[in-house]
């Protein structure tokens, strides 16, 4: 309830201290955590001054994969990336903050590694789109999506941020 006062409250003021902001859908993708840049990947994201408000460590089924990446269903990848993407498990976050979905794609870098700017988190530590490392939603609708497809409505947590006061105006 309070939750949903303070959800209300900051749509009407979005500028005000501790807005509830946006929210978007990340993952660190198998080959991430297996060579342990899970900590990496949320300093970034914590140090940019984003909120965290759900995480957890998930092996994805293939039917949960098919549905997250629909979207690719006729490229000629599509059959590796979910391998790839089942290999092993993942570590699935929802962020919060001001105009995210945007910021974390920036912070990401492009698709292809060899694209992607150096201090974009694929840019510093990946070389190839198919061990890319981790993945943002694109979109609003992107991340709404995602969200309620890998995570229940009570594993996002509403807290209280001490910090908002230090980020915006
Ligand atoms: P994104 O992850 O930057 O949003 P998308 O185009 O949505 O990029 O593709 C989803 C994922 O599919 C990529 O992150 C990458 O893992 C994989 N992928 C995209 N293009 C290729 C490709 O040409 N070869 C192999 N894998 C690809
Ligand atoms: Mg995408």
């Amino acid at each position: 309830m309070i939750c949903l006062v303070l959800t209300i409250f900051a749509n009407l003021f979005p500028a005000a201290p501790g807005a509830a902001q946006e929210r978007t859908f990340l993952a660190v993708k198998p080959d991430g955590v297996q060579r342990r840049l899970v900590g990496e990947v949320v300093r970034r994201f914590e140090r940019k001054g984003f909120k965290l408000v759900a995480l957890k460590l998930v092996q994805a089924s293939e039917e949960l994969l098919r549905e997250h990446y629909a979207e690719l269903r006729g490229r000629p990848f599509f059959g590796r990336l979910i391998e790839y993407m089942r290999s092993g498990p993942v570590v699935a976050m929802v962020w919060q903050g001001l105009d995210v979905v945007r910021a974390s794609r920036m912070l990401i870098g492009a698709t292809d590694p060899a694209d992607a700017s150096p201090g974009t988190i694929r840019g510093d530590f990946c070389v190839e789109v198919g061990k890319n490392v981790i993945h943002g939603s694109d979109s609003l609708e992107s991340a709404r999506q995602e969200i309620a497809l890998w995570f229940r409505a009570d594993e996002l947590l509403c807290w209280e941020d001490s910090f908002g006061h230090w980020l915006h105006e």
